[in-house]
């Protein structure tokens, strides 16, 4: 039988996991059911019995994770009677936001630090149609304008604080267990807000407690050197690193994920950039598998703690690959070494390129 019925997204999947109701009209672009790929040449380049599988969340929708959540909490506050949602975002939140918001046919306001946005999702939340407003700050600034103006004004935040976006991104672990038969002994997810380590933890709990599945992972997070308040322990106010997204100093999330940790049995560890970088290359051109910088930080601190022995050989590991590649094409063309140039457009000049650049 060739048909099967059209994916319509998470809340539907999951409806009887999610606070919905049958007469809830449900905001969708058909988010989740994200591809779960094993790693076949990057153990061999580690010279490590170890399975890896990534989790690409950069093929939701908008292009990262956010979508699971902003389904939910675009559909919760349409439900509530809203108008208008608003976030601070390091600009994955805002093309969501954007998007979701245009579906729903309400008004999107975001606030996005000047400057510090990679490109691509600079151009989603213009495209989209939001109310685009740069401040001279960065996020955690604008985060707690977000809250300030919140009071003034009739609008509903979209940020990890509002409860229904953790809801919708625990489905992420969900889907894994369902598609390993089993929990993974370690899920690395790059930390920012560190909402996203919370739903995880949210999912596969509930998966735990209904006795769907018997173990949980151990959670570990990794934050980029220059914006890791949970290395330093305590607010960091002037985060830096070429990773945009998780530039984020006073993370929102701070009590949850350090209760996620402790009973994961779980850590936290930090990646500088140029790790972040190395691995971002390295999922590229040895997987073909592209993702934004901060997205690589969950995959350059697991190598690192698999290089150590902290994760053992023969653990079976996932790695959240949060946002798309082609969010910041800046990052990445300032980044690639492969030679650019320009030649005669004759056969010879292009047989000598190809015939030079063959390694055997
Ligand atoms: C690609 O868009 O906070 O630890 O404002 O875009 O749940 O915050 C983005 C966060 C990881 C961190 N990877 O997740 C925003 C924003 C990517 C991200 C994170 C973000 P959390």
């Amino acid at each position: 039988m060739p048909f099967r019925p059209r994916y319509t997204g998470l809340i539907e999947r999951y409806r009887d996991r999610l606070p919905v109701n049958d007469d809830t009209r449900l905001i969708s672009l058909g988010e989740g059911n994200t591809p779960l790929l094993k790693l076949n040449n990057i153990p061999k380049v580690l010279g490590k019995d170890i399975e890896i599988y990534v989790k690409y969340e950069g093929l939701n929708p908008t292009g990262s994770f956010k979508d699971r959540g902003m389904t939910m909490a675009v559909t919760k506050a349409v439900e509530e009677g809203s108008k208008a949602i608003i976030c601070a975002s390091t600009g994955n939140t805002s093309a969501s936001a954007a998007a979701y918001a245009a579906r729903a046919g309400i008004a999107a306001f975001v606030l996005i630090p000047e400057g510090k946005i990679a490109l691509g999702k600079l151009a989603q939340g213009m495209m989209h149609g939001a109310t685009v407003i740069q401040i001279k700050g960065n996020f955690d600034e604008g985060m707690q304008l977000v809250k300030d103006v919140a009071e003034h004004a009739p609008v509903t935040i979209v940020n990890s604080i509002n409860p229904y976006r953790l809801q919708g991104q625990k489905t992420a672990a969900f889907e894994i267990v369902e598609e390993l038969s089993c929990a993974p002994d370690f899920h690395c997810l790059p930390v920012g807000n560190a909402g996203n380590i919370t739903a995880h933890w949210m999912g596969y709990s509930e998966y735990f407690e209904d006795g769907i599945v018997g173990t949980r992972p151990k959670m570990v997070g990794y934050q980029a050197a220059g914006s890791a308040p949970f290395m330093r322990g305590h607010m960091v106010d002037d985060p830096e690193t070429v990773a945009t997204a998780i530039r984020i100093g006073h993370p929102q999330s701070w009590d949850k994920a350090w209760k996620v940790k402790e009973e994961s049995q779980g850590w936290f560890d930090e990646c500088s950039d140029e790790q972040i970088l190395a691995a971002q290359k390295l999922l590229a051109e040895h997987e073909g598998v592209f993702c934004e910088p901060a997205s690589a930080t969950s995959l350059a601190g697991a190598i690192a703690d698999i290089e150590s022995g902290k994760i053992p050989e023969g653990s079976k590991i996932v790695c959240t690959l949060t946002g798309h590649g082609l969010k910041d094409p800046d990052t990445a063309i300032k980044q690639s070494t492969a030679p650019m140039m320009t030649v005669e457009a004759t056969l010879d000049a292009v047989r000598d390129v190809i015939l030079s650049n063959m390694t055997d």
